[in-house]
């Protein structure tokens, strides 16, 4: 694979483990779940899926314009994080997820190369199987990889990607993208 990727592991979590944290992340009052706009090159964008983050204290992620501070960690993720840290070799201080509704909701291509992002991206994902789509860097050449419920992606963030649109039916999925912004 030319994904500048540290590791894939398929089945990061159990069926049952992705299953439960599903639940804990659509159930009432555990994430704010929000539909963020923003003003890309003069024009006024409705982000194409739900947002929310979670991260150290006092830290705050700025990008497309708009401020992402954070409040803390729900102590039911911190245990998620650190196996997740042990697994991808470095800690994390932030945390953003994407809610994809269905196959209509998607990001669109770009770098997470903002000033103050360090090291690798760690991606958990949860729920329907979505197309990851990345490009070489060197080559132009596009690759993807099919994102599975409980899988756990570690990657450049500076390689662009997209999580591709489709017109397949398709089911909710969260990601989870644990980062570590410089303090
Ligand atoms: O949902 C995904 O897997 C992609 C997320 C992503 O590209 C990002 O958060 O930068």
């Amino acid at each position: 694979m030319r994904l500048l990727s540290v590791l894939y592991q398929r089945d990061f979590l159990t069926c049952k483990e992705a299953d439960r944290w599903l639940l804990w992340l659509r159930e009432d009052g555990n994430v704010g779940w929000r539909q963020e706009s923003f003003s890309i090159f003069g024009r006024h964008v409705i982000a194409p899926r739900q947002l929310a983050w979670f991260g150290n204290r006092g830290l705050n992620y700025r990008y497309t314009g708009v401020d992402h501070p954070a409040e803390g960690w729900p102590r039911d993720l911190v245990a998620l994080r650190d196996r997740i840290q042990i697994v991808a070799a470095q800690e994390f201080n932030f945390l953003l997820l994407n809610r994809y509704a269905d196959g209509r909701h998607y990001m669109g291509w770009h770098r997470d190369d903002e000033a103050g992002c360090a090291g690798n991206i760690a991606s958990l994902s949860l729920g329907a199987p979505r197309r990851f789509r990345f490009e070489c860097e060197a080559s132009g050449v596009r690759e993807h990889i099919d994102l599975e419920h409980g899988s756990l992606l570690v990657f450049d963030g500076r390689q662009r990607h997209c999580l591709a649109k489709t017109r397949r039916p398709t089911q909710e999925r969260i990601n989870l993208t644990f980062r570590l912004l410089n303090l």
